[in-house]
């Protein structure tokens, strides 16, 4: 017991840097791993949070941990409501002010859900231009997709947001997802070694 109480403090220990919604360094937290270009999504690994994922939510449907990870100790759990569509949503903006370059996104999945969508969503003044991914989920871990291309020309985008979803799921479905990576590409084709 007093050895879980120990593991326990120096995963929050060890966490309590960048788990924050203000976003928090890149690297060397324990919740995003260094990388160049580096992963703008802070707890991209979902590996940790207190009682679910910190930075990330369920917009439909719950979310809850797994220890059925891709890589680290956990995952994200998300559970596909009644409505069929369930929605994990990465609540702090991936990017601002972004300026004239190339974003490029992957997730890893896995789940009875029988598809998913990554979105990568532009916002600029109200309005919004998604960029979407959909693949079959099975119940072996996918990188999803190989890499998803967004395109923010001209500096004419304000933020960048980080969506994933269900696709015609049914109740009690499950989506596990990890290892979310978004990126500002160095090359500019998302070429860049991960
Ligand atoms: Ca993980």
């Amino acid at each position: 017991m007093r050895a879980t109480l120990l593991a326990l403090a120096a995963l929050l220990a060890a966490c309590s840097g960048g788990g924050g919604a203000s976003g928090g360094g890149s690297g060397g937290d324990g919740c995003t791993p260094v990388k160049t270009p580096p992963d703008l999504v802070q707890n991209g690994s979902f590996d940790c949070g207190a009682s679910t994922p910190d930075n990330w939510g369920a917009r439909d449907g719950t979310l809850a941990f797994t220890t059925d990870a891709h890589g680290g100790g956990k995952a994200a759990l998300l559970t596909v409501p009644a409505t069929g569509q369930g929605t994990l949503l990465y609540k702090p903006d991936v990017a601002t002010s972004l300026g004239s370059q190339t974003f490029c996104g992957t997730i890893w999945v896995k789940g009875t859900a029988p598809d998913v969508k990554l979105i990568l969503r532009k916002v600029f003044n109200g309005s919004v231009e998604d960029r979407t991914f959909s693949s079959p989920v099975t119940q072996t871990w996918t990188r999803v997709p190989p890499n998803l291309v967004l395109d923010a020309p001209g500096g004419n985008a304000t933020k960048l947001l980080l969506l994933v979803q269900t696709v015609t799921a049914k109740s009690g479905d499950t989506l596990l997802v990890d290892d979310a990576d978004v990126w500002a590409s160095a090359t500019g084709d998302c070429k860049d070694a991960r």
